[in-house]
């Protein structure tokens, strides 16, 4: 076993299902095998949750929810700054882990991490600052009110491209807010969700608080469903694809249940002629092939000027041909390898139909076969906006550039997807900048300025438009989501008025 998995408490066979400190295993219950992208070997294995044991992570969460729910806001913040602090000690090990397990760089492992340690600073002082309004009552000593209260147990549905950072920002903000939280991450990393579960336990224990505020479930659909559908969780936070959103939204829905979905982006740069273009092509290369085109965040669409579209398609294709694939944990290295064999193959899949639509691939796209692991060259296509598969969502490294002559044409091909999620401009043009920002600009939750896609602070609300699929998580007050509003009047006075001045004598 590699050091920084011990450190984690990993073993060859790990308990997938835990209430907080306490992991349930069912000798019984099917394993799920974890195989590295790295070079494909298998790390350990992981008992996926069975019902029984889903059951008792529910009935613990609703149990914890009623004293947790009572403890002052800045208390629990306490303990999610000690959750930083554990983070800020195991940061190094676990960023190995997410590199290892996930497949992106270690540099990316290690911000990952730093995103869970900001989200829970963030989180320390919002636990101070859960503010409602107050109204002035239409009524004589009358006073009107807000305030928040917590909903009870949330389910987190989190996925394999961000295995620890997206939980956090779920996770710390819900606890703050004086929820329990119910953690489903992606079958494809089971052990990140194991490591972080033994980090926030030893946080738990420190503070001999009860079972039930963190608890973890490991599986496949199934376990994804039994959450989706189970009446006693109020709100599900699901991050992936818009096939998942879209059962997710239904199943909850039904049930009235509250979502925050977070799902696919199709996202764009527009390159303008007033760009300044080496700032734009490095934005555009950390944003295309960073995290190997596995964010939802990532580079998907360049739109660029006609006067600069040689020149920048051309320095792209030098910097790609030289750029380091390669094993992820290796100083270095900027592209590590893609999760699995499903995505290379879609991948390749994607590139075939570039081809059958018209369009054309000018650099990479290869598969590095002679490597252990699922490792492909990066890929840039030119395109039409319009073909199907520039319209779609394919995880992986692929860049398709579409030329434009005006800014409303640049805008219209930028917002002529189904997705919302993250856009930018590079422009040094002060109008081109602000109507991209207006409202006949970007349509995506996300908007910048000489700043690629991918990369979004914790500070702010993130998530985006359209099939994205509406919600809001992070920063800024996506806190709200997680807590029901409630409106307080308060008559003070000795007489019974009535709103909207009705005269009702009896
Ligand atoms: C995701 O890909 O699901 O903005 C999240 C970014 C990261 C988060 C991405 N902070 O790229």
């Amino acid at each position: 076993m590699k050091d920084f998995l011990s450190t984690l408490g990993i073993k060859s066979v790990n308990a997938g299902t835990s209430t907080g400190q306490e992991f349930l295993k069912d000798e019984s219950a099917a394993r799920i095998t974890s195989f590295t992208p790295v070079d494909g070997s298998e790390i350990a294995e992981v008992f996926t949750t069975t019902r029984k044991e889903y059951d008792r992570v529910v009935e613990k969460s609703q149990e914890a929810f009623k004293d947790w729910r009572m403890m002052p806001a800045p208390k629990r913040g306490e303990i999610v700054r000690q959750i930083g602090l554990a983070l800020r000690r195991y940061k190094e090990p676990l960023g190995k882990l997410v590199s290892y397990e996930m497949g992106k760089i270690y540099q990316e492992g290690l911000g990952e991490v730093q995103e869970m340690i900001d989200i829970c600073d963030f989180a320390v002082g919002l636990s101070r600052q859960l503010y409602g309004f107050t109204m002035h009552s239409e009524r004589p000593q009358h006073r009107m009110y807000e305030q928040w209260h917590p909903l009870g147990p949330v389910g987190i549905i989190s996925a394999f491209n961000f295995p620890v950072a997206v939980y956090s920002w779920n996770a710390m903000i819900a606890a703050v807010c004086g929820d329990t939280v119910i953690w489903k991450g992606s079958e494809k990393t089971p052990l990140c969700g194991v490591a972080v579960q033994n980090i926030i336990a030893e946080v738990l224990k420190e503070n001999d608080l009860p079972e039930g505020i963190f608890g973890l479930i490991t599986g496949a659909r199934e376990a994804g469903e039994w959450l989706t559908a189970d009446e006693r969780i109020p709100l599900i936070s699901a991050t992936g694809s818009i096939r998942m959103g879209k059962q997710v939204a239904q199943i909850v829905g039904a049930r009235l249940g509250k979502t925050i979905l977070e799902l696919g982006g199709n996202n764009a740069i527009i390159i303008s002629s007033n760009a300044d273009l080496e700032m734009a092509i490095r934005a555009v290369v950390f944003g295309a092939v960073g995290t190997a085109g596995q964010r939802c965040t990532s580079t998907r669409r360049l739109i660029i000027h006609k006067d600069v579209f040689d020149q920048v398609r051309d320095r792209l294709i030098s910097i790609y041909e030289n750029i380091k694939i390669g094993n992820p944990l290796e100083e270095g290295t900027l592209v590590g390898p893609l999760i699995d064999d499903d995505a290379v193959g879609a991948m390749q899949a994607a590139l075939k139909q570039v081809k059958e639509e018209g369009g054309s691939v000018v650099c990479g796209g290869e598969v590095l076969e002679n490597m252990e692991g699922h490792y492909v060259k990066p890929a840039i296509c030119e395109v039409q906006n319009h073909y199907e598969i520039v319209q779609e969502e394919t995880f992986a490294p692929i860049l398709y550039l579409i030329k434009y002559s005006t800014l409303d044409e640049a805008i219209a091909y930028h917002n002529g997807v189904k997705q919302g999620l993250s856009s930018a401009i590079f422009t040094l043009n002060m109008r081109e900048a602000e109507t991209f920002l207006s409202h006949r600009g970007s349509d995506c939750g996300i908007a910048n300025i000489n700043i690629g896609t991918s990369g979004a602070e914790i500070g702010g609300a993130f998530g985006g438009e359209k099939e994205t699929g509406g919600g809001r998580e992070s920063g800024s007050d996506s806190w709200k989501a997680y807590m029901r509003r409630q409106t307080n009047t308060i008559n003070w006075g000795s007489e019974l008025p009535l709103s909207q001045g009705i005269e009702f004598d009896v």
